[in-house]
């Protein structure tokens, strides 16, 4: 008997103490497979970082193939634009010498630059054109989607959604603070739909040789944002040392593998990106594993849905996607109403992820309360924001994307 009432006391005063993490069985980012816990950089660098890009590769986003040699037509180039503010370049990219298969990136830089720019690089949904009012923005004849159902506002690649998506790239705003965008149409590098790998850039690299963990389109549209930062390390206008990587939704998860992967990007953004990015799988609030992998089974490597309904198995969590970025300023952003999200698992993705950066000697979140809804969390080197209002990405994401880019870059305006 007394020993029930001791182990009932141990029960009830330790656990309200034990972590979040242990009740929700998060692995430790800095434990090895082998068990040891990392203690250096060196260790972390050399061992855990290329164990736990590893796992991603096999079980989620599956493995993409190694840059080839791309070639690039720069198919404008003004000095001149959006009313003398802005310098404009199209540069095409070819994936291959087979020249069928190519992206084009719109850039726009500050007229009034004295030095190279930082430069945040991002996909869009719509096609180029849509992102600004522009008329020298070029359309793409990839993936055209003239969806009369849902209006102009989501017709891909076409005249009448010129423009419709520039709630979403503040381009003016970005160009006053002193930064560049880059964007490319994601519908370029691989179209959003389950035809089996056949078109995009699955076509053109996988000549139908698929396995379970072969790439699926995240890790598609992440390779093609780090082929557009193979060009943009070369433009001599942008500051190469300074070019982040940011996407909303399915975007988002994309910017996130790119950046984990990529060390080259010195900053990685995740507006709202949920399940299958910044949000914690485990968390299980908004949308859940099995329906993303029933609803998008072309997103992820085809191991991923074996992981419905046993989340716990996972020998990872969206929180090691984030440390895998460190030490380099990550940032992960939620709308208060955008639940399918699931704010709180972005949240706690951002809070699980500080070990790693403390090894390194930085501030990750810096803390384990979420911020109110317009407070957001730019201290450390893992930045937070929750505002107001739907799924979206908006020019408050914007600002506050900018705020800490000034900050942790000593850049702005
Ligand atoms: C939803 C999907 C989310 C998110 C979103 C988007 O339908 O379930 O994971 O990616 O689309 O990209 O807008």
């Amino acid at each position: 008997m007394r020993n029930a009432i001791a182990s009932f006391l141990i029960v009830a005063l330790i656990l309200p103490f034990a972590t979040m993490a242990q009740k929700k069985n998060i692995p430790d980012p800095l434990k090895l497979a082998r068990g040891v816990r990392v203690k250096t950089v060196d260790e972390w660098e050399s061992i855990r970082r290329p164990e736990i890009r590893e796992l991603f590769s096999r079980h989620m986003y599956g493995y993409s193939p190694a840059p080839p040699e791309l070639s690039y037509r720069i198919l404008s180039h003004d000095r001149d634009a959006l009313d003398g503010k802005a310098i404009r370049k199209q540069v095409r990219v070819f994936f291959a010498p087979d020249t069928s298969v190519w992206m084009d990136i719109l850039i726009y830089l500050p007229a009034r630059k004295t030095s190279p720019v930082p430069v945040f690089l991002g996909m869009n949904f719509y096609g180029n054109q849509a992102v600004w009012n522009d008329p020298a923005i070029l359309i793409t004849p990839n993936w055209v989607d003239q969806n009369e159902v849902l209006g102009v506002e989501n017709n891909r690649a076409t005249e009448a959604s010129r423009g419709v998506r520039s709630s979403r790239w503040p381009i003016d705003r970005i160009l006053e603070r002193g930064y560049g965008v880059a964007t490319i149409y994601y519908g370029d590098v691989d179209p959003d739909f389950d035809d089996g790998f056949m078109n995009g850039v699955h076509g053109l690299f996988d000549k139908g040789n698929r396995t379970e963990s072969s790439w699926g389109s995240i890790a598609a549209w992440a390779w093609g944002l780090q082929r557009a930062l193979d060009y943009l390390v070369t433009d001599s206008d942008v500051d190469a040392s300074k070019v982040a990587v940011l996407g909303h939704s399915r975007l988002g998860k994309a910017a996130l593998w790119a950046g984990a992967t990529d060390e080259r990007f010195a900053m990685v953004i995740s507006n709202e990106s949920g399940e299958g990015g910044a949000a914690l799988t485990r968390n299980e609030k908004g949308e859940s594993l099995e329906q993303i992998t029933t609803t998008f089974p072309h997103w992820f490597c085809s191991v991923y849905k074996s992981f419905a309904g046993r989340v716990n198995d996972l020998p990872f969590d969206q929180h090691m996607l984030l440390a895998l970025v460190a030490p380099r300023p990550v940032y992960v952003a939620s709308a208060v109403e955008d639940l399918w999200a699931d704010p709180e698992g972005e949240f706690l993705s951002a809070v699980y992820a500080e070990p790693v950066y403390k090894l390194y000697g930085h501030k990750g979140l810096g803390t384990r309360k979420m911020p109110d809804v317009g407070k957001p969390l730019h201290e450390g080197r893992i930045g937070y924001h929750l505002r107001e209002g739907k799924h979206d990405l908006t020019a408050y994401d914007w600002e506050q994307f900018m705020n800490f880019a000034d900050k942790h870059w000593r850049t702005g305006k």
